[in-house]
């Protein structure tokens, strides 16, 4: 039986438990319990679907708890990441065609929090109604949220951050929201020219190296680091008690 298995009650159990933890090499960053195995940040004992907003100013759940939201680029794999950090595979919905999560999708981890998954921003080939319809809806749930503690945002370690990506951490920082970068698919380029894309990234958006932590979905780097990052995130007071007018 794996950890997985373990943590989660039997009708969680029936899509995604099968198959290896994606997770289970990398132990670095968890503190370690006991000499066997290093204590997970995060346990995930309960998670449920709540639903998604799919207009601005549209349904939104009915809880007060903490939220966190996952915000990038199409394709960059926030739903990936997403799913690493609740270490379930086919959680949040994962696709090879970008623009697949086109709502803002909630979901709520053990009776604790709620993880924000939102629309990719800056995927061309989506018609321009549909891009258009976007920028509001993840503006609309900034308005309307009272719950949320931070944001996750997420750059491909591939590509430098586009204009979209530094208008979004403008966006965030006129808001003074906390936020925190994850740079995904680390897995993607080899370890030598690993550290020069971090650097370049890091110096294109002028943020401390401390906030920044690289991950990969598929070898599950990361993953301890980013659940402690949010761990200590949702016991933060809300970034804004009143919707914004
Ligand atoms: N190699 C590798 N591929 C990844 C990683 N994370 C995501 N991918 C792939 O990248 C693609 C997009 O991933 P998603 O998680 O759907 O990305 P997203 O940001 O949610 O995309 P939208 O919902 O369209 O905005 C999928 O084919 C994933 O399998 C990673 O860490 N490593
Ligand atoms: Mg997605």
């Amino acid at each position: 039986m794996s950890r997985e298995d373990r943590d989660v009650p039997p009708h969680h159990t029936a899509t995604d438990s099968s198959g290896a933890d994606p997770t289970a090499a990398d132990s670095s960053a968890a503190e370690v319990a006991s000499p066997e195995r290093p204590r997970d940040p995060l346990v995930i004992r309960d998670l449920a679907f709540l639903g998604g907003m799919a207009v601005k100013g549209g349904w939104r759940p009915d809880s007060s708890l903490p939220e966190v939201a996952f915000i990038g680029r199409s394709n960059v794999g926030k739903s990936s990441l997403l799913n690493l950090l609740v270490r379930r595979k086919a959680f949040a919905r994962v696709s090879r065609t970008p623009g697949r999560t086109q709502e803002v999708n909630f979901f709520q981890v053990n009776q604790d929090f709620i993880l924000v998954d939102l629309p990719g921003y800056g995927y061309a080939k989506v018609s321009k109604t549909k891009r258009h319809s976007w920028q509001p809806l993840i503006e609309g749930y900034m308005r309307m949220t009272t719950q949320l503690r931070g944001i996750v945002l997420l750059l491909d370690i591939r590509r430098d951050p586009n204009a979209e990506d530094l208008a979004m951490l403008d966006y965030l920082a006129d808001l003074e929201v906390p936020t925190l970068v994850v740079i995904t698919k680390v897995d993607k380029v080899g370890t030598a020219e690993r550290r020069a894309r971090l650097d370049a990234i890091v110096r294109a958006i002028a943020v401390d190296e401390g906030q920044v932590i690289s991950s990969s979905a598929h070898t599950g780097a990361g993953r301890d680091e980013l659940a402690t990052a949010v761990a200590e995130l949702v016991t933060q007071p809300a970034w804004r008690r009143e919707p914004a007018p």
